[in-house]
This record gives structure tokens, C-alpha cells and sequence, in this order.
């Protein structure tokens, strides 16, 4: 028999009265993880992710490990462009690279439509899983379409985004058609892990951070716009992420979307005391992890205190776990939070 459901993170998401603050991390199952790297050794990143039965372990680890209350499914913003037509690989210490970057509107109209069903069948298999096996909500997540644009036209990381930038500046016309394909991407792919069974979603937008509020409203929100209004039939809380995205929320806050996912150049008081009610979700410095524990404790308890202020607050890194961080220590912080916010 299952332990009780555990539905504090939905309830935050909701900006419900919660028993504590929820916490759960992103990039919370990865090669920081010693049980990770052993899958690693057998599987590559895309077998894992193409086989339900391990990803679903792999997504549980962190859970288990850590005491987390939200898992999020294990996969990556560049699994769905895969089937579409993108040829990915995720390299190690590096990330997504991919051989056939687009540059043209014919590059984009030969990236196929998404069909789940058909293109995904192992994430939609992987979440029904995973919902019989979890009692902690389960999150399913994609990523937005700048972030993916990013990928796909630089063909991999960048530090700059100019080749991005100048795309979407040259081309306007060129670029919305992309923006229009990725958001519907981003549309049918969640709609379908939330009928599979994920409770939330979250939407990563990463490198969207790098563009100025102008450009964001030009070229960026009505593709936004369009993939919040049109989870907000589902009913499932929806979360939006950017790292580096401070200058840009006002923007977000016209979103239709319930929790702004924040980094620590942002203050938890200081969103708010730009009247955003939203739900927030944020905002340690993950490099914090490697700071002695009394630190890591005295940062985390002043962000605990600024999200106590308003209902609707969600610990969480600022950014990713990185690899050298430890399992000690983020089950020891997991640990403080709920203990510190107990009421
Ligand atoms: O085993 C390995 O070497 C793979 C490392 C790895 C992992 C564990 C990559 C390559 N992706 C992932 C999983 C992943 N990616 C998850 C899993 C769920 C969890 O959080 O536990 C998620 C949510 C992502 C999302 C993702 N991938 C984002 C958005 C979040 C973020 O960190 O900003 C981005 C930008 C990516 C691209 C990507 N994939 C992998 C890497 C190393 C990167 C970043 C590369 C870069 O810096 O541009």
C-alpha cells in the first residue's frame, strides 16, 4: 500500500495554505546521483529516456534519496525535436548538439508536425508508469520556443545567442513561422503528458534572459501568450522558468500562467514589491551547494522568510543541480526547509 498522496507542491502552485514550503529541484535526477552515473555506464541519454521502466526509476531517484515533494519526469527539452526531424545528440559535458541546424524556411517547414502518440509514445508510457508508482505529484515540463530555437539554430550551446538573435531579427517573418511551430509543439506535447497523468508543467525558457523586454514582447510573448491560454483549459497548475530573466517580468506577469520560476539575481521581496501575485518558485544560487553548510542554511532561511510573506512560494534553485554538488547535502537542505517551515 502507497503512502498518503503527498499534494503540498500542488497546493502551493495554487497559492493554497500549505503545512510547509514544498521544495523540489531542477535538474534534481543527473549525474550528480552515484545510482545515475552506474545507469549512465549501460545506457545512453536517449535509451534511458526511450525506455519507460528506467526513466521511471531514474525520475524516482531523487525522490526517494532527497524526500523531494514534486518528481519531474526524466527527459530533455530536446526529446521531442527528435522525431520532428532534428538529429540530436546529448554529449557529454556539453549538452544537446545537433548536425542539421536550421537556417532557412525550408528548414523549418521539413520539421514535421509532433504527433505524441505516434513521436513519444515511451514519455506518455513513462508517466502512466510513474503516476501508479509515485505519491508525490509528478511534473511534466518542455521547453519554451526561444530556448528551442536556440538550440536548433545554433546547433547546440551558445554563450551569445547572436546567430538566434540575428535570425530573429533578419528574418521576422522566417522566425515567427518558427515560434508558431515550436509553440504548437510545446502545446501538443504537454497537453499530451497531462492527459498521460503529470499534475503540473513546467515550461523551461532558460536562455531567454538573453533578450531585452522590448524584444521579448515583440518577438518571444505572443508564442507564450498562446501556449499558457491554451493549458489553462486543462486545469493543471502551469510554471514558467527563465534564468537571468529578472528585467523581463513584467512581461511574464501578463502571462496566463499561475508560478514564475526565478533566479537569485531576483529577490523574492523584491517581485513582490512590484505588486506580482503569482505564485513564485525559486531561488537559491545552486554554486550555494558547494558553500559551508551554515551558509547555504543562513541564504536559504532568508529566502524561506521573504516566500513565508505571501501564500504561494515553491523552494528551488535558482538553476540546475550540477554534477559535483552532493546528495548529502541537498537531502540535508530538503530536510531544513520543511523543518524550518513547519507549521
Ligand atoms: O547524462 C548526461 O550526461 C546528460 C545530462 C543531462 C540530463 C541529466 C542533460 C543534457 N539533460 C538532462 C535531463 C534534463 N534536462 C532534465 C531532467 C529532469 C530533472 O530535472 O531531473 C530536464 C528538466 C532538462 C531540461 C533542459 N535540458 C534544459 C532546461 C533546464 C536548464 O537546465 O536550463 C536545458 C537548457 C537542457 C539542455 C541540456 N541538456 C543536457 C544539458 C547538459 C543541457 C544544457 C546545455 C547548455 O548549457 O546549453
Amino acid at each position: 500500500m502507497a503512502n498518503r498522496f503527498n499534494d503540498v507542491f500542488l497546493k502551493a502552485c495554487r497559492g493554497e495554505d500549505v503545512p510547509y514550503t514544498p521544495v523540489w529541484y531542477m535538474r534534481q535526477a543527473g549525474r550528480y546521483q552515484p545510482e545515475y552515473r552506474k545507469i549512465r555506464e549501460k545506457y545512453s541519454f536517449f535509451d534511458i529516456n526511450e525506455n519507460p521502466e528506467v526513466c521511471a526509476e531514474v525520475t524516482k531517484l531523487p525522490v526517494d534519496q532527497l524526500g523531494v515533494d514534486a518528481a519531474i519526469l526524466f527527459a530533455d527539452i530536446m526529446t521531442p525535436l527528435k522525431p520532428i526531424g532534428v538529429d540530436v545528440e546529448i554529449v557529454e559535458g556539453v549538452g544537446p548538439v545537433i548536425s542539421n541546424p536550421v537556417s532557412t524556411i525550408e528548414d523549418i517547414q521539413n520539421l514535421r508536425s509532433l504527433d505524441p502518440n505516434r513521436d513519444v509514445p515511451f514519455i506518455l508510457d513513462t508517466v502512466k508508469l510513474l503516476r501508479e508508482q509515485l505519491n508525490v505529484p509528478l511534473i511534466g515540463f518542455s521547453g519554451a520556443p526561444f530556448t528551442l530555437a536556440s538550440y536548433i539554430i545554433e546547433g547546440g550551446p551558445s554563450k551569445g545567442y547572436h546567430k538566434t538573435k540575428g535570425f530573429m531579427y533578419a528574418k521576422p517573418s522566417v522566425w515567427q513561422a518558427l515560434m508558431d511551430k515550436l509553440a504548437e509543439l510545446t502545446i501538443v506535447y504537454l497537453k499530451a503528458q497531462i492527459k498521460a497523468g503529470a499534475q503540473a508543467v513546467q515550461v523551461f525558457d532558460s536562455w531567454v534572459g538573453a533578450l531585452e523586454e522590448q524584444d521579448y514582447r515583440i518577438y518571444i510573448a505572443p508564442a507564450m501568450e498562446k501556449i499558457f491560454t491554451a493549458l489553462k483549459e486543462t486545469g493543471v497548475p502551469t510554471i514558467y522558468f527563465g534564468s537571468g530573466s529578472g528585467h523581463l517580468l513584467k512581461e511574464w506577469n501578463k502571462l496566463p500562467v499561475d508560478v514564475l520560476s526565478i533566479d537569485w539575481r531576483t529577490s523574492i521581496k523584491d517581485v513582490r514589491a512590484m505588486g506580482i501575485q503569482k505564485g513564485l518558485q525559486g531561488n537559491l544560487d545552486p554554486s550555494l551547494l558547494l558553500a559551508p553548510f551554515d551558509m547555504l542554511r543562513d541564504r536559504t532561511k532568508t529566502i524561506l522568510d521573504q516566500g513565508k510573506e505571501t501564500t504561494g512560494h515553491i523552494f528551488n534553485l535558482g538553476h540546475g543541480i550540477f554534477p559535483a554538488a552532493s546528495v548529502a547535502t541537498l537531502k540535508k537542505l530538503t530536510d531544513f526547509v520543511h523543518d524550518y517551515t513547519s507549521k
